[in-house]
């Protein structure tokens, strides 16, 4: 067995169900592997790079089960670094198996001949080069470990043309280990078959489970960390609590609501955190962070870093309220915050850690006062900002405001849509406006905030969500980053519905220029150009809508439409999203 057979072998039996890959010679082995192995592994073939790995991303965020990408040499590694970089962000298990120039050639130049992993290690969990044939399999599965390990994270390895290509010797160790890669593999197709053989084509995030490291034993939170921050919960009138994008990724979203409920906190959600309590909970008062961040005596974040987006947690100090003391709880010690004084810590699976805290807080018989004054306040302000929003959701203006689009789309989406943000303005609107109904639909790019994963996302969504709504939100300056594979949607069949919020800037960038120097450069582009037209080009559809009365119409034309559909939405360039910082 070649190593690109033991590559495919090491993969499957570890969850991964695709290849997302865009060709190249130092590869082939991989893909030879993928088309014979019984049976064969899904190869998803696209336009760039970076595609491939924000499509392999998305898979991990999604079914939380490692993404699989495969890069060819050279520019076909680099092409792929800041995809990678944001998964590293993100914390997303995913495993990069690159080609490399042959070892005995190396130094003289071959093509493509480039030392990939002192590159890639900073933005990995580990980069390494396999050179023996018979140790590809071995590697492979060990990366896969290591990236499904808390803290995930994406994992790399390149390997040898003449490994890739080679076979060990019959009847050896080597060969033996291979063997026994492939009785995983056949394990795990077969429980794969026996866990989702009833389920409908739309498996929605309920029957999707973390695997990997998630189901480990070990890394229980230490319960005397626990305990303490049942003390302060104990002494604090004004607490609140903030689930981010590792408690889904964790496994531990039922865990989350749960405590959430049980201790009566006022919760503010980020990232995939968002939909661990549904739209309209009586707990889920995001809209009224401003309040909650500024008064509250006791923050405790779970499962995200203390990074811009949660103003980098310092709280408290607002209407003559003194700071807040700070609780971080995350999946793995490195995660936690450092660069601030902590009255409490955590670490360890995310679900011992939650139900850790509910059992600490019962045990000392936690009274609840702010469920009288703090929790009503913050319940009030949330209702009054998502009011005060009503207007503009349905606004007649011409040019269009872009929130009259999401005034339209809330309203047709179902509880188990995916939708996807890649832009600036455009998205910040949509991650304020839309409230998932359920975790693991909501798709942003973190905080590495890389422009461009849009169809990569969308790519993955469609195929791990068969029969979900998958909306992908473009700002017209994203939707140059990545439209090209609208002709991977096409020919892989995957119906997908985008709408594009032009206003012919960078908004995000213009505006700010502006109001720092009055004046702006390189903001521009054109105004009206028709991306939908792109689409129909490449074999989809679309249309251009500049009344605000068109995009419902538009919106449900697209849903209908079976194919990958550009609704392409003129909107307001005056319009700047009201934000307080620029995350510098
Ligand atoms: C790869 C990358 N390049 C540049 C940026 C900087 N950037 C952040 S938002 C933004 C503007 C996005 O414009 P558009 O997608 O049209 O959305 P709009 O703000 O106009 O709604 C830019 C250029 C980035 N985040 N990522
Ligand atoms: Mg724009």
């Amino acid at each position: 067995m070649h190593g690109g057979a033991q590559a495919v072998a090491a993969a499957r039996a570890h969850g991964a169900r695709t290849i997302f890959t865009l060709s190249g010679g130092h590869v082939f082995p991989v893909y030879d592997g993928a088309v014979k192995a019984d049976p064969p592994m899904q190869i998803l073939d696209v336009r760039h790079e970076q595609t491939a790995v924000f499509a392999a991303e998305a898979t991990a965020r999604l079914t939380r089960s490692p993404g699989f990408v495969v890069l060819t040499a050279g520019p076909g590694v680099t092409n792929g670094i800041s995809a990678i970089t944001t998964a590293f962000f993100n914390g997303s298990a995913v495993v990069i198996l690159g080609g490399r120039a042959p070892d005995y050639r190396w130094g003289s130049g071959s093509l493509q001949e480039f030392d990939h992993p002192a590159l890639l290690g900073p933005v990995t969990k580990r980069a390494w080069t396999e050179h023996q044939a018979a140790g590809v399999g071995l590697a492979v599965s060990e990366a896969f470990e290591l990236a499904s390990t808390r803290h995930r994270g994406p994992v790399f390895l390149d390997v040898s043309l003449e490994a890739l290509f080679g076979a060990p010797d019959p009847g050896t160790p080597d060969s033996m280990i291979v063997e026994s890669f492939m009785r995983q593999a056949q394990q795990t197709l077969h429980d794969h078959g026996a866990t989702t053989g009833g389920r409908s084509a739309g498996a929605g995030p309920a029957s999707a489970g973390p695997t990997g490291g998630a189901d480990r034993a070990d890394d229980d939170p230490d319960s005397g960390r626990l305990a303490q921050i049942a003390g302060l919960l104990a002494s604090s009138a004004r607490p609140v609590l903030v689930l981010g994008s590792d408690v889904w990724l964790d496994g531990a979203e039922d865990a989350a609501r749960a405590a959430a409920e049980e201790l009566a906190l006022p919760v503010i959600a980020n990232g995939q955190g968002r939909g661990i309590l549904p739209a309209g909970h009586e707990l889920l008062v995001t809209r009224a962070r401003s309040v909650a961040f500024g008064e509250a005596d006791l923050v405790i974040v779970a499962g995200t870093p203390l990074d811009f987006r949660l103003g980098y947690g310092e709280y408290g100090g607002k209407n003559g309220t003194p700071p807040a003391q700070v609780v971080h709880i995350a999946d793995a010690p490195g995660q936690l915050a450092t660069h601030r004084e902590l009255a409490g810590s955590a670490a360890g699976n995310l679900t011992g850690c939650l139900t850790g805290l509910v059992g600490a807080a019962q045990a000392i018989g936690l009274g609840r006062p702010w469920t009288q004054d703090w929790l009503p306040r913050l319940t009030e302000a949330s209702r009054s900002a998502t009011a005060a929003d009503a207007a503009l959701l349905a606004s007649d203006a011409f040019p269009i405001h872009p929130m009259r689009i999401y005034g339209e789309l809330t309203a047709m989406l179902d509880p188990d849509a995916v939708v996807i943000g890649d832009g600036g303005d455009f998205v910040s609107y949509a991650g304020k406006h839309i409230e998932p109904r359920q975790p693991g639909g909501w798709l942003d790019p973190g905080p590495y905030g890389c422009l461009g994963t849009g169809l990569g996302y969308a790519i993955a969504a469609r195929i791990a969500r068969p029969s979900a709504q998958v909306v992908l939100l473009l700002g017209d300056g994203a939707a140059g980053f990545s439209l090209m594979d609208v002709d991977t949607l096409v020919r892989h069949r995957l119906p997908v519905v985008m709408i594009c919020g032009n206003n012919g800037i960078w908004g995000l960038e213009k505006h700010p220029m502006q109001a720092l120097y009055g004046y702006d450069v390189a903001a521009d582009l054109q105004p009206e150009c028709r991306y939908d037209q792109v689409v129909a080009a490449l074999g989809g559809a679309g249309e251009l809508v500049t009344k605000p009365e068109q995009i419902a119409p538009a919106l449900r034309r697209a849903f209908g439409s079976g194919v990958p559909y550009l609704v392409n939405i003129v909107t307001d360039p005056r319009i700047a999203y009201p934000r307080s910082t620029t995350g510098v």
